[in-house]
């Protein structure tokens, strides 16, 4: 019997969804088993995220080509992985962890690494013939020690889009709908295509423009969050649903794009506020609208006002870091310590392996913090995160709107892993 796998790999530049190239890999394994992965990417960075490896020639897609980071795949990755099992892969995982060397992943690149973790779970579950999602259960289990029982993820769906993911005055970036009241996947996900079809038809009834953002909301020219979340709470009531008890509204302000120097600039707004009254601001609006999850509502390295928020504004909603944690467990385990947000945000390429997010979600857990995995705004067609969203059970999901295929196709997904699975929604 083949129980030994030989993986080797092979990767190329594709395309994400902006139309700017992404690594792909495919490991193959010597029982004929293989796995693609694709790596996503984002436009609002955090400073402290993993190394994406990009050419910088700017010959060449304007710098933004991958040619070195595939050029590591084919030759450093695919030789240390040569002749491993596919299925241990935390093992892998540190063995490429270690060869890299750096602690930001400069050498091979955190979306060269990515890609192959990636590439090695698919080969590997494809290979005992178990979904994928099933595949990274047993691994999340084994990191933790104890066996976790998988859900399917509540999302939040990123309806509207501001900020660095639009090109309208709107300074949050993303506002989305948690539909909480409903007893499947399918239900949940009804509810939020319903309320954003109805957006749409309000958008339109008043002039407002339906071409839609980066995540697939829609992208209107509005000036203040709250005029925003006053168009979602009609569509929420007009599509027939309670806003709060059965969907609640939540913010990733990331607002890390608009500070500097100790100052909130709310350019849309036109207004510039310091770090207590941005909190402040915080609390006002979640004192008029119905909103249960905040997500990097200050800088990524304003760690004192993560503290002060968390005391005033964490026992009442989920305060989640983004840029904040960058899915790095040194920078969770120093949110811990100073008592900063109460979720982490997970995004696999902004750590670069499968292990590394594993620990950031156990350590998470362990700390009493939520997780909601989470796209890039630079996604592609690649499903990963759907099966990892219900494999580790984080209980939510951040994969944008229902629209656009880069992000349907993870609802489309979870939509299959429901039907086939019998798995129930956290
Ligand atoms: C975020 C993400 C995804 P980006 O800020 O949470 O929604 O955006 O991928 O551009 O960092
Ligand atoms: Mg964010």
């Amino acid at each position: 019997p083949r129980s030994t796998p030989k993986p080797s790999s092979a990767a190329s530049d594709v395309y994400k969804r902006q139309g700017n190239p992404t690594v792909a890999a495919k490991v193959n394994l010597d029982n004929s088993a293989s796995g693609i992965a694709l790596v996503p990417s984002g436009a609002s960075t955090g400073q402290h995220e993993a190394n994406e490896k990009r050419d910088e020639d700017e010959t060449r897609y304007l710098g933004k080509g991958v040619l070195s980071a595939v050029e590591s795949i084919n030759k450093e990755i695919s030789e240390l992985l040569k002749g491993k099992d596919a299925e241990d892969l935390l093992a892998n995982d540190r063995t490429l962890i270690e060869s890299d060397g750096t602690e930001n992943k400069n050498n091979f690149g955190a979306n060269a690494i990515l890609a192959v973790s990636m590439a090695c779970a698919k080969a590997a579950s494809n290979s005992k013939k178990i979904p994928l999602h099933k595949f990274i259960n047993s691994k999340y289990s084994e990191f933790c020690n104890k066996e976790v029982v998988s859900s399917l993820p509540i999302p939040m769906m990123n309806i509207l889009n501001g900020g660095a993911h639009a090109d309208n005055p709107i300074d949050f970036q993303e506002f989305m709908i948690q539909p909480i009241g409903f007893d499947s996947f399918q239900e949940t996900l009804r509810a939020g295509v319903e309320i954003f079809h109805t957006l749409k038809n309000i958008l339109k009834s008043k002039g407002l423009s339906t071409s839609v953002g980066d995540e697939g909301g829609f992208a209107p020219n509005l000036k203040s969050p709250e005029e925003a979340l006053d168009l979602i709470m009609v569509a929420i009531e007009k599509a027939g649903y309670k806003p709060g008890d059965q969907v609640s509204l939540c913010l990733d302000i990331a607002a890390t794009e608009f500070y500097s120097n100790s100052i909130y600039n709310l350019e849309g707004m036109g207004q510039t506020l310091n770090s207590s009254e941005m909190t402040e601001y915080i609390k006002e609006l979640c004192k008029n609208y119905p909103i249960s999850s905040v997500e990097d509502g200050l800088d990524e390295d304003d760690w004192t006002g993560w503290s002060d928020m968390t005391k005033s504004l964490g026992s009442k909603i989920q305060l989640v870091g983004d840029d904040l944690f960058v899915t790095n467990t040194k920078r969770i385990k120093q949110g811990i310590e100073e008592g900063s947000a109460n979720s982490v945000l997970v995004k696999v390429n902004q750590i670069g392996t499968l292990m590394e997010t594993f620990e950031a979600i156990e350590t998470a857990v362990q700390n009493n913090y939520t997780t909601v995995i989470s796209h890039r705004s630079g996604e592609t067609e690649d499903t990963f995160i759907a099966d990892l969203a219900v494999g580790v059970a984080s209980g939510q999901i951040k994969t944008g709107a229902p629209s656009r295929s880069d992000r349907v196709a993870k609802y489309n997904r979870l939509l299959m892993i429901e039907a086939e699975s019998g798995i129930c929604i956290a």
